[in-house]
């Protein structure tokens, strides 16, 4: 597919224009952050665009190497893309915000049972990888003298078949290296899904994108925060109540039985099971964690 085809397919200068993966490990995290932010797309038939039921985005169906590249020349407005090929692409897009899926990183893997041991160990080996722009740059920066080899697939098998002596890939559970005998000398880069937007978008475009990224971040945060809900003794308010700043502060309600509270709040999912401990050696009782599903602060 080319630029042109895109270009013609669209008739509505009103819409957002958003490139999505169309099949991969990026497509149902992207799909699932649309829906959840309200935004009915249908790809049924497997088409390349689709127009959103309800909100004016027009969904772009792409293999996510050409999204930075057509989010750059403006053929797609913005774009949800890893930070791995944003890095390696290296195109004039703006990054706009993490979105909390397609987690993973770029690592240098060696052969388990060989001779290398540490980074220095490269100096005068071949490396192979998908990843040659972020890897050359990386090895500069380490002074090491490695020649890259640059394959597209099936990296992991490189060093078994002799075609190098280790390998620059992503990685996410380690399962990959692991069945191939590899194992993680260095990351190169830590990346995850973000939303990436063209540099000179119309006011128009700017206060849709605005309004997106609203939901997006009304989502994220709600994924991020539990809504938790306790009892406790009243002599234990204050010590409970410094555990949970909630958004402006707790909400406290006289229980049936005199001298309790109940007490309601948000806790970060990033420091829960402390919080929960500490509420507890402080007297909580009855804990109740509930999901959120918008949070809009
Ligand atoms: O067709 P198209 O070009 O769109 O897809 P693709 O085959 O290039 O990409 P795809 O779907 O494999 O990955 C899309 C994006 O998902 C990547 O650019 C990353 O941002 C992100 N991502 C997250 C990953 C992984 N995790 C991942 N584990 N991309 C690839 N992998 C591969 C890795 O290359 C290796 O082969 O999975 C294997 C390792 O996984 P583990 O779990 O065994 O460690
Ligand atoms: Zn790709």
């Amino acid at each position: 597919m080319n630029t042109e085809m895109i270009n013609n397919s669209s008739g509505n200068g009103g819409n957002l224009k958003i490139a999505v993966q169309k099949k991969g490990r990026l497509y149902d995290g992207s799909m699932s952050l649309l829906k959840e932010c309200g935004i009915d797309v249908s790809n049924g038939n497997n088409q390349l665009r689709v127009q959103a039921a309800n909100f004016p985005l027009e969904v772009f169906f792409l293999r996510d190497d050409d999204i930075p590249e057509y989010v750059q020349d403006a053929v797609v407005d913005i774009g949800f893309v890893g930070e791995n090929v944003i890095a390696e692409k290296n195109k004039e897009i703006s990054s706009i915000e993490k979105l909390g899926f397609g987690k993973c990183r770029l690592s240098i893997a060696i052969p388990k049972n060989g001779s290398l041991r540490s980074i220095d160990d490269l100096n005068s080996k071949k490396i192979a990888t998908s990843y040659p722009l972020i890897l050359s740059k990386f090895l500069n920066e380490k002074k090491i003298a490695a020649t890259i080899q640059e394959i597209s697939g099936s990296v992991e098998i490189a060093p078994r078949i002799g075609l190098a002596d280790a390998i620059c890939d992503l990685v996410s559970s380690g399962s990959t290296l692991f069945s191939n005998e590899l194992t993680e000398l260095e990351t190169v880069l830590r990346s995850e899904a973000v939303l990436i937007s063209n540099k000179n978008l119309s006011v128009e475009k700017q206060n849709l994108l605005n309004k997106l990224l609203f939901r997006i971040r009304a989502v994220k945060k709600a994924k991020n925060n539990k809504y938790v809900l306790l009892n406790a003794p009243n002599d234990k308010l204050e010590a409970i109540c410094k555990l949970l700043p909630g958004m402006k502060s707790p909400t406290i309600l006289p229980l049936a039985e005199k001298g309790w509270s109940s007490v309601h709040s948000v806790i970060s999912e990033n420091d829960f099971w402390n919080v929960i401990e500490n509420l507890k050696t402080n007297g909580a009782q009855g804990i109740l964690i509930i999901p959120i599903e918008k949070m809009i602060v």
